[in-house]
């Protein structure tokens, strides 16, 4: 991603919100670990989205007084010692060319560049990233800054800046679908390379190691989330990331993973037998699986609700599980299949956008469905990633084994 994009998203938001506003978004603080340990920081994604930059602690200030837009970006200020510990900040030039933000500034100035602001009394308006996923929730930098300001400005109206910048991601750019097909195209690597090299008796982790390598060798280190890579009964259960059990002979292996590249993830699910043959028993209900997704990805297109989605997978599992015995009464499918089938897919694995949301080009989406039966240690879900396009949808997860001949052909090889 070049700054040409990020330059586009800042003047779309410009044209989004009210005049006399401020836009105030915050790269955010990896959290602590434990001592003097941290995690590994990663942007906000708003933050990211609106300007290239992955330094932590930087802040992004946008005015739009009339059809002017300033914006200016704050970054941390250099300092010879502490860098001579712990590697080098990010300068001024090199943020001017990653976010092609003109006016950049040291964090050390922020306060009072800000308050200078409403010297003029001009701006009535703060929009800022107020997400809060409970009430528990420990405060970000933007809700204390919330908070602060105003007790300081009280004439300020605070708005969630969530929903413009979620209107604008919502739908990708052809960059965005080139990052995330890199993505998808390095995780199907790493899922091919788990099942050549899966064996009965081997460890889950130690599997998932094979996923691992794969990626940092394609030069990918980070993840959208954590691998799932879960064999028997543990495939049945929805975010099992233990992956510490060993892989039975005539177990089915659940893997749910994703690479992320440039910032964008992929989210692919592939399951397959550990043995690279499976039983009559697993063929049935995987073809089960396999039916209602490729009837999913079959009616994705522009026009739809994404919730509608889930009752076309619904209606398939009802009338096939019936068939087969599995359930007598169309209402117990809920006890074998509890999720949705589609989320958004971006910057977060999980994206902007909601249930209610209806498909237009340029949206990428996951196609989800699984059944998870307990009783029998057999877990199966079959996740793919899907672009809507002007007609329908294209698959860009398309080159990763998932029929059963498919998967057989590989592993047996
Ligand atoms: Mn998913």
């Amino acid at each position: 991603m070049d700054q040409h994009f990020f330059k586009r998203n800042r003047t779309k938001l410009f044209e989004a919100i009210e005049d006399k506003a401020l836009v105030v978004l915050f790269a955010g603080e990896p959290p602590q670990k434990s001592a003097d340990e941290r995690y590994r920081f990663t942007p906000n994604t708003n933050f990211y989205y609106m300007t290239g930059i992955e330094s932590q602690s930087a802040v992004l200030v946008m005015e739009k007084l009339g059809e002017r837009l300033k914006e200016t970006l704050y970054i941390e200020t250099p300092d010879p010692d502490y860098e001579k510990w712990n590697g080098k900040r990010l300068r001024k030039d090199e943020a001017a060319n990653a976010s092609g933000i003109e006016k950049i500034e040291y964090l050390c100035d922020f306060t009072r560049k800000f308050n200078r602001l409403f010297e003029d009394d001009e701006f009535d308006m703060l929009y800022l990233d107020l997400e809060r996923l409970d009430w528990e929730m420990p405060h970000t930098p933007a809700q204390a800054f919330a908070g602060e300001t105003s007790r300081k400005y009280p004439f300020l109206r605070i708005k969630n800046a969530r929903y413009p910048i979620a209107q604008l991601r919502l739908i990708k750019c052809e960059e965005e679908v080139e990052a995330l097909c890199r993505a998808i195209g390095i995780t199907g690597e790493g899922i091919r390379s788990m099942m050549i090299n899966c064996r009965p008796g081997m460890m889950e982790y130690v599997l998932e190691a094979h996923f691992d390598f794969a990626l940092k060798t394609a030069g990918v280190r980070d993840l959208g989330f954590f691998s799932i890579v879960a064999s028997g009964q543990n495939g049945t259960i929805l975010h099992y990331e233990a992956n510490n059990c060993k892989v039975e002979e005539d177990a089915l292996v659940l893997v749910d993973v994703g690479a992320k590249y440039n910032h964008y993830s992929a989210d692919i699910t592939r399951t397959f037998p550990a043995s690279g043959r499976f039983t009559d028993r697993q063929k049935q209900l995987y073809n089960i699986v396999l039916e209602a997704q490729e009837a999913v990805i079959r009616a994705v297109k522009p026009g739809v609700p994404l919730m509608d989605l889930n009752g076309i997978v619904k209606q398939i599992y009802c009338e096939a599980c019936k068939k087969i015995g599995l359930i007598q009464d169309e209402a117990d499918i809920s006890k074998y299949y509890m999720h949705g089938v589609s989320h958004f897919l971006g910057l977060d694995t999980h994206d902007v956008g909601g249930r209610e949301t209806v498909l237009k080009p340029g949206m990428v989406l996951t196609v989800e469905p699984g059944i998870y039966v307990e009783e029998e240690a057999i877990g199966i879900r079959i996740e793919d990633d899907v672009l809507v396009t002007e007609e329908g949808c294209e698959v860009l997860s398309c080159g990763i084994p998932k029929t059963v001949e498919e998967i057989e052909a590989l592993m047996l090889k």
